[in-house]
Parts: C-alpha cells; sequence; structure tokens
C-alpha cells in the first residue's frame, strides 16, 4: 500500500472508531508481540471499536483499501495468529472494548456476551447467579471469549463440560464482506441446514469476527475437592483415569497429569509454591470431583478412589485439600508450569492429543527419538490427559543456550514429534491451534481431500483473503 492508500485508511478508521481507538504510534508491541515473544509484527494500525456496526464498518473499509484485518482478544494464543506480520499493512482489530454482558437467561442457563468480554469475567457473571461457565484455561484474566471461540479453546475443564464449542450455542459474527450475521441463538437444538456456527468457532479469525456469544451455563455444583497423588508411571496414570470415570462418574471435572521435569520447573522458579510428592515419583495427577450432593459426598467418593487406587498400585501417595485455600494452591501450581518453562528459557511446544490408552507408548517412543538425536534434550510433560491432550514440550539441554537450540533443532524436532503423533492417530493440535507455527506441518499431515475442503470454505466465505491471511492454510 502506498503512503497516501495508508494515511487514508487510517482517517477512515478515525472516522469510525474515534480518534482515540486508532493506534499508529508508540510502544504497540502488546498488539504486535506474541505472549511467547516469538512473532514480533508491525501494524498499519491497531483500531479497537466498541460496537458490532463499527466492526463491520472497519471491516468495509479495509476490504476496500486492500488491507488485511488480523482480529485480537487478549493476545495470549500460543500459535502466532493473533498479531500482524512485519509488513506494515495489515489492521489489528482489537475486540478488547466491546466487553458487555448483553443478557443472562436463567431460566434457559445462557448468557450472551461480547467478544472483548474476559473470561475470568464471564465466570464471575455467572457466579453472581449462582450459575457455572466452566471454560477454565490460566489466562483466563486476560483471554477473550472471541478468542475463546476463534481457536476453540480446550482448558481444565474439558473432561466433563467439553471445549468451547460444546459450550457455545449461537454466534453472531461480521463476515469478510462487512456484513453482520445475527445468529446469536440459544436454542439446544437447531436442525436447519449447515451449521454456520461450528465453522467459524476454531477458525482463528480467518473467516470472519465474532462478535458476540451465546453461551451455555451449569448448575453450581455444591462442593468442589481437588486431590494430588503420586503416580508410578503414566500407565499408571492411564488407570487412575479409568477408576476415576468409574467412581465418579460426572463428578470428574479434571484430571491433569504433570511430569517431574515440569513441577522441578515450578518448584525452581517460583520457590515459594511449595510443590507436593512430585520428588520422588515421575508423574503427579490433579484430580478434581465435583459433586451436586455435598462436600462431606464427595470427599467420601474421593477417599473410596484413592484407597483402591492405592490397593491397585496406580497411586503411590496422594493428599486431598483441606478447603478452597489449599486447592487453589494446587491448581496454582498446574497453571504455573507454562510461565515457568518460559522462564527457564524460549522452548518448542506441542499441544497434541492422541487415544488417552496409547499416551503411554507415544511418551516411550518419542522419548527414546529425541533422546538419541539430541543427547541432554530436556523434556516437559504435562496436560490435560482426561482429554488425551498432552503438552509435550522441549526445553534445550541443561546450560545451552535456547536460541541456538530453536535454530539448530526446532524444525527437526517438530517433524520427529509430528511423524510419532501420526503414527499414534493423533492430532498435532489439540486446543492451540495452528495460527502460523503449524501451517507447513498442517498441510503435511492433513489429508488433501481435508485440505481441499478446507480451502473452498476460506475461498467461499473470504474470496479478497482479508481474515488473518496466512494463518491456519495457505491458499
Ligand atoms: P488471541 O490470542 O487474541 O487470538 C487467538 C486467535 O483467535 C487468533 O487467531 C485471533 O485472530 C483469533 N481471534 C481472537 N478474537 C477473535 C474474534 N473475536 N473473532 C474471530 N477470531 C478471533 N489455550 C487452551 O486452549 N487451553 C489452555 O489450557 C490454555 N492455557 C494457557 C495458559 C497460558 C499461561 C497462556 C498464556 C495461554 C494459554 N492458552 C490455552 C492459549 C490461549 O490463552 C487461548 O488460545 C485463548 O483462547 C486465546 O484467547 P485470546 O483472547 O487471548 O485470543
Ligand atoms: C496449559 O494447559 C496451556 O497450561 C499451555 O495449554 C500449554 O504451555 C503450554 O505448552
Ligand atoms: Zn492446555
Amino acid at each position: 500500500m502506498s503512503e497516501l492508500a495508508t494515511a487514508t485508511l487510517a482517517a477512515t478508521l478515525r472516522a469510525i472508531v474515534g480518534d482515540a481507538h486508532v493506534l499508529t504510534e508508540g510502544d504497540l508491541s502488546a498488539y504486535e508481540v506474541d505472549w511467547r515473544k516469538r512473532y514480533h509484527g508491525k501494524a498499519l494500525a491497531v483500531v479497537r471499536p466498541a460496537t458490532t456496526q463499527q466492526v463491520a464498518d472497519v471491516v468495509k473499509a479495509c476490504a476496500a483499501a486492500g488491507a488485511s484485518i488480523v482480529p485480537q482478544g487478549g493476545n495470549t494464543g500460543m500459535v502466532g495468529g493473533s498479531q500482524p506480520d512485519a509488513s506494515g499493512t495489515q489492521v489489528v482489530l482489537s475486540l478488547q472494548r466491546m466487553k458487555a454482558v448483553r443478557n443472562l437467561d436463567k431460566g434457559n442457563l445462557t448468557m450472551t456476551v461480547e467478544a472483548g468480554c474476559i473470561l475470568q469475567n464471564l465466570q464471575d457473571a455467572a457466579t453472581q447467579e449462582g450459575l457455572l461457565f466452566p471454560l477454565s484455561l490460566a489466562s483466563e484474566g486476560s483471554c477473550t471469549v472471541g478468542g475463546n471461540l476463534g481457536t476453540n479453546a480446550g482448558g481444565t475443564q474439558v473432561v466433563r463440560y467439553g471445549n468451547a464449542r460444546d459450550l457455545c450455542l449461537g454466534l453472531e459474527v461480521v463476515t469478510a464482506q462487512g456484513e453482520v450475521w445475527e445468529g446469536l441463538s440459544g436454542l439446544r437444538k437447531d436442525n436447519t441446514g449447515y451449521d454456520l456456527r461450528d465453522l467459524f468457532i476454531g477458525s482463528e479469525g480467518t473467516l470472519g469476527i465474532i462478535t458476540a456469544a451465546t453461551m451455555k451455563l451449569y448448575p453450581m455444583p455444591a462442593a468442589t475437592l481437588t486431590a494430588w497423588a503420586a503416580v508410578p508411571s503414566l500407565d499408571h496414570a492411564v488407570t487412575l483415569l479409568g477408576l476415576a470415570h468409574r467412581h465418579l462418574g460426572a463428578g470428574l471435572t479434571g484430571f491433569e497429569v504433570m511430569g517431574q521435569f515440569a513441577l522441578s520447573l515450578v518448584s525452581r522458579h517460583f520457590p515459594q509454591q511449595r510443590v507436593p510428592l512430585y520428588q520422588d515419583t515421575p508423574f503427579c495427577v490433579l484430580l478434581e470431583n465435583s459433586d451436586h450432593e455435598s462436600e462431606a459426598h464427595a470427599r467420601t467418593q474421593f477417599e473410596q478412589l484413592l484407597e483402591a487406587a492405592m490397593e491397585g498400585g496406580c497411586v503411590t501417595d496422594a493428599v486431598v485439600a483441606g478447603n478452597l485455600t489449599q486447592a487453589h494452591q494446587l491448581w496454582h501450581i498446574r497453571e504455573s508450569i507454562p510461565l515457568a518453562q518460559a522462564e527457564e528459557g524460549l522452548n518448542i511446544k506441542h499441544d497434541i492429543s492422541i487415544p488417552v490408552s496409547s499416551i503411554p507408548e507415544f511418551v516411550r517412543v518419542t522419548d527414546a527419538l529425541l533422546e538419541r538425536e539430541i543427547p541432554g534434550v530436556r523434556l516437559v510433560n504435562f496436560g490435560h490427559l482426561g482429554d488425551g491432550n498432552l503438552h509435550y514440550n522441549v526445553q534445550a539441554p541443561s546450560g545451552g543456550e535456547a536460541k541456538a537450540f530453536l535454530s539448530q533443532y526446532e524444525d527437526r524436532v517438530n517433524s520427529l514429534v509430528y511423524e510419532s503423533v501420526h503414527q499414534f492417530n493423533g492430532s498435532i493440535s489439540a486446543e492451540h491451534g495452528v495460527g502460523l507455527l503449524k501451517v507447513d506441518k498442517l498441510e503435511h499431515h492433513k489429508s488433501p481431500v481435508a485440505l481441499e475442503m478446507m480451502r473452498a470454505i476460506k475461498r467461499a466465505l473470504d474470496p479478497q483473503n482479508v481474515m488473518n491471511p496466512g494463518r491456519v492454510l495457505r491458499i
């Protein structure tokens, strides 16, 4: 774009959203750099509309000027999907100002919220009405529901309540042409043709901009208890998962696994957090039991489960949190692993899913491959075992320089890990999405038929390739 065209577009955008909400100067790193500090872009402008109509007008203005748009919520994504590229020609459309709760329908167990609403605020709004909005991620203090739906986020409650997709009943979307699709249905049943809602969920801003959503709510459990268990191996963790399903039924709302090295990073970088039981065991498991009867009932169920698990040898030691503060401390340890890893240095992330029963063998095989390739490599294993979703991350050998490690090994490590994922019938992205990070790998691992259907959808909904180009798919 010429300088004149850029200045004209900026002026049009100012006329739509007001001068204060078109940012072109100063420190824009909060919008231009990702959470992992791996992508550093340069925006033509950051635009912060306040209404759906303003979003539609911004999209029309950008499309007319030939500028592409990067939708952005909290910018906590892990795959380089929400920053502009380095060209200085992309507009970041931040949904931050669209944060209203439009409606909460207690009878229908739904709430309709704007896309820029911070996840924690959604949870709080539901709690105030005695209800539960179960989506829960460590980034919940800054990620937005628009970003959660854009990525089809998972988190720690999926084993019971499903992904963001499963929690969404309806959407309002601004299309790539700047039209508004009003699909804010609160219906649990609606078989009237193709499911447009599910096209936009998980599309990472490449098909349109989600401006509002109707989300499901649930009754608040009477009691929620947390336990921390030491397990002798991943095989035992999988056995424990089976037992937990049998003993707790729908009460099982969280089942997270954490490897010893992952926990040692938390202990090293956040010594004020006291990590229980990890020093003498290769893995720990965090379990959550949500009960609609009473705390006493939940505790008895947990005790019976842990007794059976210890008798069967799949748990060697365990603690059950005595109160809410202790429970929060245990969850905080788990949620600190990504931060501890970041403190340790740049690293390679793999957010993969494998059938749960195959996870132990996958880890054995893949650990051996990587250790042979890179002597001393440090493997950080943790994640949502209850969903078959492992964060199989790779850190440079101790004392090694992280940047040099990444440039020498990242591509090779990714190829080895994803080939192994493929052998075990898994997916290369369980919850973080594709973004820029995995475009090449998706092309390699997705079938040509699937890729062509995805491209056909992209071409049909965004023929000018205005929406987040280069992410997810190459056209
Ligand atoms: P952004 O990062 O701003 O955007 C993410 C993608 O969605 C981009 O492609 C963007 O273009 C698109 N997008 C954003 N808003 C919209 C919109 N309104 N319409 C259309 N597209 C849009 N993720 C998990 O799934 N599970 C976890 O457990 C988890 N834990 C995390 C822990 C930490 C410490 C951190 C930093 C991140 C974690 N994440 C996790 C990743 C991240 O928080 C999620 O992907 C989250 O859903 C992103 O929300 P966001 O608002 O920050 O979106
Ligand atoms: C989590 O489960 C997030 O904590 C982040 O999905 C995972 O840092 C990671 O690899
Ligand atoms: Zn995760």
